[in-house]
């Protein structure tokens, strides 16, 4: 995979999440990224009340048939969060601007610690398996992942469970799935990607931080998407992201105000 591009995904403008993460650490990585909004808020859903949300689809759809006309074209599509299920058919048809062999990367971001995000109901999930069906690589969480197959999230699962998920998310259709959260029974956590065709599980686990922040997710991912990009090899690009992840917490965890996310930046400028 090498090439440019196009992220779909909100813009929390206070926050640290989603495409304010995305963008700086595919650029500081050397992908080209187009934004396809899909919406705006005034800060992510997480530990903020009040937020206000712009609904972008109908200013979406314009942008894909102004992108359509002037012939532009991606490598990959890399979706996010989606405010609003209508936004599913849209990606659909982002799909025609992928070049041969493009790929479809879905992080199904729409839930952690058991619950869906505060703003989302079933029309999301339902749209997310949608979706999911038609990638070629996905990055859900566990809880994510519950949703998806439609199975109870538990607070620990054994390897024989963590097969079982990856499985059934590879049955649902991508052909690769990257799990985030798996833990290896002796403290450790990390994530695991499984190949459909080979049935081939990689898997990177690193120390247990003690604290979670809102926008890992979304950076994890993008961390993951650039390297696959680059050409690095799945047990490097797991490494990779799941390291920077931990530096960028224990980059954080010093200061208490800033519990909506993490100090990514820093750890970004010392590579
Ligand atoms: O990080 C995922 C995310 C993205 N966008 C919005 C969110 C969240 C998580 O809470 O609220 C708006």
């Amino acid at each position: 995979m090498s090439g440019k591009i196009v992220s779909v995904q909100d813009i929390s403008c206070y926050g640290q999440c989603s495409l304010t993460v995305a963008l700086p650490v595919l650029s500081a990585r050397g992908i080209e990224t187009a934004i396809l909004p899909s919406g705006i808020l005034s800060t992510h859903t997480g530990g903020f009340t009040g937020f206000t949300f712009l609904d972008l689809t109908e200013e979406m759809t314009k942008i894909v048939d102004h992108w359509k006309k002037e012939a532009i074209r991606f490598d990959a599509i890399y979706t996010g969060y989606i405010g609003d299920a209508r936004q599913f058919d849209i990606i659909r048809d982002l799909r025609s601007l992928l070049n041969e062999g493009g790929q479809l990367i879905v992080d199904p971001a729409m839930a952690d610690h058991g619950k869906l995000y505060p703003a989302l109901d079933m029309s999301i999930v339902e749209g997310m398996r949608g979706i999911v069906r038609e990638a070629d690589i996905i990055l859900p969480n566990l809880t994510e992942a519950a949703f998806l197959i439609d199975e109870p999230y538990k607070e620990d699962y054994t390897k024989k469970e963590i097969d079982h998920i990856l499985k059934a998310l590879a049955d649902m259709g991508p052909e690769i799935v990257i799990l985030t959260g798996v833990t290896d029974g002796e403290g450790r956590i990390g994530a695991a990607a499984y190949y459909k065709a080979t049935g081939r599980t990689i898997t990177y686990y690193t120390e247990k931080v003690p604290a979670a922040y809102h926008g890992t997710g979304d950076i994890f991912s993008s961390l993951i998407i650039a390297d696959l990009m680059n050409g690095l090899d799945m047990q490097e690009t797991l490494k990779d992201a799941c390291e920077f992840i931990v530096k960028s917490i224990r980059q954080t965890m010093p200061d208490p105000t800033h519990g909506y996310g993490v100090k990514f930046e820093e750890i970004l400028a010392q590579e």
